[in-house]
């Protein structure tokens, strides 16, 4: 077995991988660009190595930097994760070339199941299913034409040198087959250099089903079971689970036969990946074969037990595999969600940003997650944007799906937009919670799974908690400031609203993506420390105590509640009852005078420090211009002018502290 290995890849694959070496006393080697100097895969592994500039392709992608990293470290063998080189028949050769064991499957596999139109020819002399169609070398179109006619519509053109959902049409009659036809070959030959076409039976509402298989070098090959992955979009994978629903025993060993005779055909070593297209009646036919450990393996493992990266060195390092075929079962339902820094109400826009709060849901038997990231750190537009991958594990599907659900409802990212939401619709929605499952889902339940702002109204209790939480951190906020001050029982530092005339009120502004709210909190002197929150005309009693990481135990009405309210910016992020809201709080400091009349001063909305003037007394200013700032709820605010004028004089001097309401500054506007 190997002493020492480098992973060329990052993110959260490359802590899987450091993780699985670390438990076998593997000693382990990260490459990181510079932009990855801080990442988690770098600080998990034993030694690092810089391999250059951010963009992939200077660094990640860069097969020498990799080679001369193992050769500078003494690292035996390169894990290539997923992506990047790890189907790169080229550096697979490099490796071996330099005396450094690839851990994947031979070179010729690599370029034999890389080529499409190679791989089904391969498939179809190993007996493996295609789906009934023409792939034959004859492109001129009235032959073509009467092999649509012969496979019968609707049929599906495809380009031989696409992939991934490129350059196929979709003809229902062979009326529009010729031009169908000679527009698919236009724009194959504009996009892939290449009009060859192949005609095959157009699979209505098919499903992704994929064999795991496992080869090693001693002429063993076996098959892990199924993964289903028919929750895609644009032929992303979103969800994927194991086993398959619905799949019978005797289907699950034709597949598995199918894959294992496949992975023989080519002579394959390692972990590969053999997908499949189905139809709704179950009949299967080779779609392509993924020459790499699959983003998706964790849910195998889940249902066996088994480590495929575990595996993956010991075949690497010449050794049989670990089990048979007879050996292996399958035990519960496993389901697995790409967690991304992506906005789904945008069109899945990537995001980026600090990952301000980061809080994953607790591990166990029945929860994992794969990340490469922790809070603070940055989701850079550099890579793409996973953040993690969560997989639940129960006894059977529906229990899987309601740990799923739990898990991603604990799941509280603040910071950067992430697809939770998303994905805990999708969890829910009635087609996937009955496993009525294609590739088409995501279309097909659009107008649940995209409710829009409207269908994404907070409810009540999310606008009292969000409103509590900014009235509980000023209170902390004076406390804490109390006791750094050199004279912490000062009247001046408390923040229970005292006023001469009777309790203050205070006015909490929120903004949520569907409408604008203001809650009165009127501060309840005595008692509990509690308040009386008024919200769209209704009081409710509330009272709680905030920590520093915004979890909130509050009291709303009598009702305990236990939630988190986190404010990145002016974000607020409230996690509660399994979902989570953002609202912006609005600083009415920021947007003080803006109001009414300009004339007259400024006065402070709510207690805080000065920490600056930005004007001379006397000065001439312009609407907007910054007069202010003061420190409040560990944030910085500044007034701007409510319009041109003159600003008089200033009432107080920089680290004076000021009450709410407080009178800031003389201004007189310009007539
Ligand atoms: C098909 C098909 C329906 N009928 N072939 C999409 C990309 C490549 N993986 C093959 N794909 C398809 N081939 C026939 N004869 C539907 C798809 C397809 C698809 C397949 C698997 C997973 C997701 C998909 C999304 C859209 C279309």
């Amino acid at each position: 077995m190997f002493t020492k290995i480098l992973i060329a890849n990052r993110g959260e694959i490359a802590c899987r991988v450091i993780k699985t070496a670390r438990r076998l006393g593997i000693r382990t080697v990260a490459v990181y660009s510079e932009a990855d100097a801080g990442a988690r895969h770098v600080r998990l592994a034993d030694e690092a190595v810089c391999i250059g500039p951010a963009a992939a392709r200077e660094s990640y992608l860069v097969g020498d930097k990799i080679i001369a990293a193992c050769k500078a470290t003494g690292a035996q063998a390169v894990h290539p994760g997923y992506g990047f080189l790890s189907e790169n028949e080229e550096f697979a050769e490099r490796c071996a070339a330099a005396g450094i064991v690839f851990i994947g499957p031979p070179v010729a596999a690599i370029r034999a199941m890389g080529l499409k139109s190679e791989s089904k020819k391969l498939m179809d002399k190993a007996g493996v299913p295609l789906t009934p169609g023409y792939h034959g070398d004859n492109q001129e179109p009235g032959f073509l034409r009467e092999q649509a006619d012969q496979i019968g519509y609707p049929v599906l053109i495809k380009a031989s040198a696409g992939g991934g959902g490129k350059g196929m049409r979709a003809v229902w009659q062979g009326e529009e087959f010729a031009a169908a036809l000679a527009s698919c070959q236009r724009e194959a030959a504009s996009a892939f250099g290449d009009d060859h076409v192949l005609i095959e039976k157009y699979l209505q509402r098919p499903r992704h089903i994929e064999i795991q298989v496992f080869g090693d070098t001693h002429g063993n090959c076996v098959y892990l079971f199924e993964r289903d992955c028919s929750v895609q979009r644009r032929h992303q994978k979103v969800l994927e689970e194991a086993p398959a629903p619905g799949m019978t025993p005797e289907r699950r060993a034709a597949m598995g036969k199918a894959a294992v005779d496949a992975a023989k055909a080519v002579g394959y070593v390692g972990a590969g990946t053999v997908e499949f297209i189905v139809n709704q009646d179950g009949t299967f036919y080779f779609m392509e074969m993924n020459t790499r450990l699959q983003v998706e393996h964790p849910v195998t493992e889940m249902i066996t037990g088994l480590d495929l990266v575990e595996w993956q060195l010991k075949v690497a390092a010449g050794e049989p595999l670990p089990l048979a075929q007879e050996q292996l079962a399958i035990r519960g339902h496993a389901l697995e969600a790409r967690i991304y820094a992506e906005d789904a109400a945008k069109g899945f826009l990537p995001a980026t940003g600090r990952l301000l709060h980061l809080a994953p849901p607790a591990e166990s038997l029945n929860v994992r997650v794969d990340t490469g990231v922790e809070q603070d750190d940055e989701i850079t537009p550099h890579y793409d944007p996973m953040i993690a991958k969560l997989i639940v594990w129960d006894e059977n599907r529906e229990r899987a799906l309601a740990r799923m659900l739990q898990a991603l409802a604990d799941y509280r990212i603040a910071g950067v937009t992430s697809n939770v939401a998303f994905l805990a619709r999708l969890v829910a929605c009635p087609s996937f919670a009955r496993a009525d499952l294609d590739t088409g889902l995501i279309e097909r339940e659009h107008d649940f799974l995209f409710p829009g702002a409207a269908g994404n109204e907070p409810p009540r209790d999310a606008w009292l908690l969000a409103a509590l939480a900014e009235l509980l951190r000023d209170r902390n906020y004076g406390q804490a400031h109390a006791a750094a001050s050199g004279d912490p029982h000062s009247p001046w530092h408390l923040r229970d609203g005292w006023r001469a005339n009777g309790a203050a009120r205070r006015e909490i502004l929120l903004r949520a993506d569907c409408c604008e709210k203001r809650v009165t909190a009127a501060y309840q002197p005595g008692g509990n420390g509690g308040f009386r929150l008024e919200l769209d005309g209704q009081a409710a009693l509330a009272a709680g105590q905030l920590n520093d990481d915004g979890n909130l135990r509050a009291d709303l009405d009598g009702r305990r509640l236990t939630v988190t309210v986190v404010a990145a910016g002016e974000k607020r992020h409230v996690f509660c009852d399994g979902m989570s809201f953002i609202f912006a709080a609005i600083d009415p400091l920021f947007h003080a005078g803006e109001g009414g009349g300009a004339e007259g001063g400024l006065t402070a909305p709510m207690p805080g420090k000065v920490i600056a003037l930005l004007a001379e007394a006397g000065a001439r200013v312009e609407k907007g211009a910054p007069l202010i700032v003061l420190e409040a709820m560990k944030m910085e605010h500044t007034l701007v002018a409510p319009a041109a004028g003159t600003v008089k004089a200033f009432c107080y001097a920089v680290g004076e502290q000021v009450a709410d309401g407080a009178e800031l500054l003389e201004f007189e506007p310009t007539t």
